[in-house]
């Protein structure tokens, strides 16, 4: 009986990554902004059809350095049922998190209940595209617009995703992307910004390479966020392939899709209109009472077997032992409520359908 883990990080053959990292054996030049870092900028710019995009060296430091960039005061409207960064990168800031509940169906923030938590003190908003569902857009930025509030998406699942025919890196004042090894596009470890304002290139390049401009000119404090040349390389690699990649992942789903579709007390994924998906993750939310079994059970049923689901994303971050009971859980109820019943099964490109076949058996079983 095989091991499946909930991912398995997508790699060129070895070939092509050899002969990608060829360049760095003769130039001996290895980071600080080299041919490779500016070969994956300006592949991804024309991927992502982005004016402006800049590296770092993972998806996190992308976030709290552009948080940084913008130079926010006060607090940021944002969702707890997302991956530790989103918050942490909010309070490392000095800023103080407003916690947004969340849809039930697409588990992304909940744009009716946003304009009830603004007050004088709010300066953005820092929405999740959550398992790359696309938020509600057009009402968060109808709403920033109105209340004159920044807006940066948390696209850490979304890469490649279009949202009425524009690619999702193009919405609001910026859009941040993980490329950690577990995600749908990866440089082993990465992240990337596409941001509005050319200015705020400016104060990221500096945030990013300790605000150094030369060998003796030093005009900013910043610090060390910088994407190596190695990580780019895996990049142009691994974008080469992406959108087969996701193919891939398209048929997988699709064979969950036929076996768990239509299962009483099985919630899965919703499937929205006007985005392109690039099936990051497959959550499925049990309805105990309906199903007869409990999120907990099935997870230690799956593990029994060695299958490696994962409870993407619970605890939520605002009851996070790290902020010692601060914030009011009760305020988010939908998302406290989803996050004690969803599990996301295992999903990567070359996931066997036997695999997904045996996954879904154990699951009804
Ligand atoms: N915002 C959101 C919404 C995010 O989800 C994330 C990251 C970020 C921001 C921040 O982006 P980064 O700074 O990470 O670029 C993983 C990832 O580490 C993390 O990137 C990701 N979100 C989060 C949702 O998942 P863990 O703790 O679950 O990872 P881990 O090590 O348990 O790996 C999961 C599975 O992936 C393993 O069971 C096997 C597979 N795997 C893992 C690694 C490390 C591989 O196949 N290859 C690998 O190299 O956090």
């Amino acid at each position: 009986m095989n091991n499946i883990l909930v991912t398995r990080s997508s790699i060129p053959e070895f070939k092509e990554y050899c002969e990608e990292i060829k360049d760095l054996w003769n130039t001996h030049w290895l980071t600080n902004m080299g041919a490779k870092h500016k070969q994956l900028e300006a592949d991804l710019k024309s991927y992502l059809s982005a004016d402006n995009l800049d590296l770092f060296t993972n998806g996190h430091m992308a976030l709290e350095l552009t948080l940084q960039a913008m130079n926010l005061k006060g607090e940021v409207i944002t969702t707890p049922f997302t991956f530790a960064s989103t918050t942490h990168a909010i309070v490392r800031n000095g800023l103080e998190p407003v916690f947004c509940d969340i849809d039930s169906l697409d588990y992304t923030l909940d744009a009716n209940k946003l304009e009830d938590l603004i007050t004088d003190r709010t300066c953005a908003i820092l929405p999740v595209h959550v398992y790359g569902n696309i938020c509600n857009i057009d009402e968060i930025e109808r709403i920033a617009k109105k209340y004159e509030l920044k807006v940066i998406y948390d696209a850490a699942h979304a890469f490649s995703e279009t949202y009425k025919g524009q690619n999702v890196a193009n919405f609001g004042d910026a859009s941040i992307f993980s490329f950690h090894a577990t995600k749908v596009f990866n440089t082993i470890e990465g992240g990337a910004v596409c941001f509005r304002e050319k200015r705020i290139g400016d104060i990221l390049y500096d945030l990013k390479n300790f605000g150094i401009h030369g060998p003796e000119e030093v005009s900013a404090v910043g610090a060390n966020a910088k994407m190596n040349e190695f990580c780019a390389a895996m990049g142009i690699c691994n974008l080469r392939h992406v959108d087969e990649e996701i193919e891939k992942r398209r048929i997988v789903v699709e064979r969950y899709r036929e076996h768990l579709e239509g299962i009483a007390g099985l919630q899965l994924n919703a499937v929205q209109e006007c985005v392109t998906p690039n099936y990051a993750y497959f959550p499925i939310v049990f309805d105990e009472k309906v199903f007869g079994k409990s999120r907990e059970e099935v997870f230690d049923a799956l593990a029994k077997e060695k299958i490696g689901a994962r409870k993407y994303f619970y605890p939520l971050t605002n009851t996070f032992s790290a902020f010692h009971n601060k914030y009011d859980v009760t305020k988010t109820p939908v998302a406290l409520h989803i996050s004690k019943r969803v599990l996301t099964l295992p999903l990567y490109a070359d996931l066997a359908p036997e695999d997904v076949d045996r996954i879904c058996d154990v699951i009804l079983k």
